[in-house]
């Protein structure tokens, strides 16, 4: 465990609230730290450094992780990174759900599972659930608190039907885009060859410039 411990009193409205977003636009450098709460972490844009239980990520647009309180990370040579973590505390939960079944980071010898990336569309869903999750969060009433977790719960089987393996991009059928960037992280150290990229992945240099564009 690390030294500096993050306190879910900071970072909750009150000792009942079960679930927050807390948007980092942008996300700064950030000491090494664990928590007495968990998190969801989604990498909206920019890039940087993630170092989670001692192993460095190169995040950016796309990355999911799910951290477990102790465990210990931090985010260095960042670049305009744009993140939201949702923020949980399980013994909070009033919804009655088997909770681990979303919740890799969870689940029995779950140790390798908190790296995953999330398709394009899973981002689009992802976004509409986290708006109205964070609508909730500023404007509370009697029912909010049930209405935080039901959204929590949609979103947690939306990144569940989308997220895919960082190694194993070709599993699901993702946009060429993410195509492109799960090559990009899982080849730092070699050269970019394009039109190999896009021979191999049968697409056109024209179309995978736009959709970079875009
Ligand atoms: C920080 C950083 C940490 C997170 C807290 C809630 O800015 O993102 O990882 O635990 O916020
Ligand atoms: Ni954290």
């Amino acid at each position: 465990m690390s030294g500096l411990v993050l306190r879910k009193s900071e970072f909750f409205i009150s000792p009942q609230q079960s679930v927050a977003v807390a948007g980092r636009y942008p996300q700064p450098a950030f000491a090494e730290h664990s928590h007495d709460f968990c998190e969801l972490i989604l990498v909206w844009r920019g890039n940087g450094l993630h170092k989670l239980n001692g192993r460095a990520y190169r995040i950016t647009r796309g990355d999911l992780f799910y951290i477990r309180a102790e465990d210990v990370h931090s985010y260095a040579s960042v670049n305009d990174l744009v993140l939201q973590n949702i923020i949980w505390c399980p013994k909070r939960f009033q919804l009655a759900f088997d909770w681990p079944a979303v919740i890799p980071a969870e689940a029995p010898g779950a140790a390798m599972s908190r790296a995953w990336r999330l398709s394009s569309q899973g981002m689009t869903q992802a976004r509409s659930i986290i708006n109205q999750l964070e609508h909730e969060n500023h404007c509370p009433d009697a029912f909010s608190h049930t209405l935080s977790e039901t959204l929590f719960l949609q979103l947690l089987i939306a990144l569940r039907r989308y997220r895919y393996r960082p190694d194993r991009a070709r599993d699901k059928e993702e946009s060429v885009l993410d195509l492109l960037i799960a090559h990009l992280s899982a080849s730092l150290d070699c050269a970019f060859d394009l039109d190999a990229f896009c021979a191999e992945n049968r697409c056109s240099e024209r179309v995978l410039r736009q959709q970079f564009r875009d």
